[in-house]
């Protein structure tokens, strides 16, 4: 097999003293935490779309980075091109995991009919690199918002035939992430909300939208599809208002629509961010309600208001989204999965090592640091501690049915005032999370 990357080699654990930029200095995928390695708690994955497709364009200018691999081609045979490349990137970085859309993988033909037959072509390619190397699929999805088509959405389009090519669209890649042994399949609102509420019926959008996924895990039943489902908030862009705007936001809809059984969350930091969040927040949120599926592992820029999908190197956002995916008991079908890109401005294909080593290592630190908060069991104890007046006596009556409006009223008035309540030590938590960080 030739190489497009000769100079690098699989890329090895050397240890946090390394100056070796094509190291890691943290992840090491067989060390052992909380009884599990590494690469298991992690279970990284690499994107499709940004890793290959991404070439620096904005909507201010041409793309940057012009592949070598890409040079001269175009359509389906671009596309084909593409396949060893990126294993060859997964293989070096020793990611166990993939994810990709329908129409990043295989170009849109003239017809569905077309369409298909690329994606069909690609697939048994994908397929062949799977079996080589052993690197397997996180989870497909379909790109349901490139084309004009779908400038009013898919399953919320206001016409018909949009949501009928909609179906059939999410259909065939249902049954190609089915094939590759997919563990999951993602739904990104993409153009699922409005730009002006004068042309929309919202109701009956959000009533389309269920109807769709509910086909879509009929489907997965129908052809024996057992991966797990994910619904990806994110509050703006492209639309003005997305309707699966945040984590509260998706699970009220799953709720409603009686979906929350088949559907879990793919959180995406910068997600998070832009709908005013922290991705704690958002992890808590989900987690507390079962549905902490997987990580779509990014970060945003503080100033700036959009997308960035930068690559994290942020040792504490890490340890905060390590520290609650511990807590709700690890990641099972889901990943850490890397939906970002390089700069505009790192024009050079080895940027693309660099970029994944430095998450895969952030991730590495946040995953040990959370370990070894959760080993020193002073933060966990500060919370335990903070509602113990809810163990026993009064608050142990409460939370057991037992009390009323008019027993707490008695309670309060020959109390006189009340006596439990201590200081929040935010200041001491802060300093005592940041001795691991
Ligand atoms: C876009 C989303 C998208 C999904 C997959 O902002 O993050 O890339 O992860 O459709
Ligand atoms: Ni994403
Ligand atoms: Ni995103």
């Amino acid at each position: 097999m030739s190489s497009h990357f000769p100079s690098i080699s699989r890329i090895a654990y050397e240890g946090p003293k390394s100056k070796n930029p094509l190291a890691f200095k943290h992840y090491n995928p067989d060390e052992v935490v909380e009884g599990k390695t590494m690469r298991d708690h992690l279970r990284f994955s690499i994107v499709y779309w940004h890793t290959m497709c991404g070439q620096g364009g904005d909507m201010f200018g041409a793309p940057t980075a012009i592949r070598p691999w890409d040079a001269g081609k175009s359509g389906i045979e671009l596309a084909k091109a593409r396949v060893p490349v990126f294993f060859e990137i997964a293989e070096k970085l020793g990611m166990p995991y993939y994810a990709f859309h329908d129409r990043d993988v295989a170009p849109h033909g003239q017809t569905l009919r077309e369409s298909n037959e690329y994606l069909d072509t690609i697939v048994a390619l994908l397929k062949e690199q799977q079996q080589r190397t052993g690197i397997k699929l996180l989870w497909g999805t379909a790109q349901l918002f490139v084309h004009p088509r779908f400038m009013h959405g898919a399953a919320t389009s206001p016409s018909s035939e949009v949501f009928a090519f909609s179906a059939a669209q999410v259909k065939k890649a249902l049954e190609v992430t089915h094939e590759l042994g997919g563990e999951g399949y993602t739904f990104w609102g993409g153009r699922e909300g409005y730009m002006t509420l004068w042309n929309t019926d919202m109701k009956r959008e959000l009533d389309h939208l269920a109807k769709f996924l509910h086909m879509a895990v009929d489907y997965a039943k129908q052809i024996g599809f057992k991966g797990q489902f994910y619904i990806e908030p994110k509050p703006k862009e492209p639309t003005k208002h997305q309707y699966d705007s945040d984590a509260a936001a998706c699970l009220n809809f799953l709720r409603e629509y009686d979906l929350l059984p088949y559907f879990k969350l793919n959180l995406e930091t910068n997600h998070a961010t832009l709908a005013g969040h922290s991705m704690q927040h958002e992890m808590e949120v989900a987690g507390a309600a079962g549905a902490l599926g997987s990580l779509d592992a990014n970060t945003g820029d503080l100033l700036l208001g959009w997308d960035t999908d930068q690559f994290l190197t942020d040792a504490s956002t890490a340890t905060q989204m390590m520290l609650t995916t511990l807590k709700y008991g690890g990641l099972t079908t889901g990943g850490v999965n890397f939906d970002a890109k390089v700069r505009r401005e790192s024009v050079d294909p080895e940027d693309l090592f660099y970029s994944h080593i430095g998450g895969m290592d952030t991730f590495a630190r946040g995953l040990k640091n959370a370990a070894a908060i959760r080993a020193d069991g002073r933060l966990g104890d500060f919370v335990k501690q903070r509602y113990s007046t809810w163990d026993t006596g009064l608050g142990a009556s409460i939370e057991a049915g037992k009390e009323s409006f008019s027993s707490l009223e008695a309670f309060a008035l020959e109390k006189g005032e009340a006596t439990q309540v201590p200081s929040g030590r935010q200041e001491f938590l802060e300093n005592l999370v940041n001795e691991f960080i």
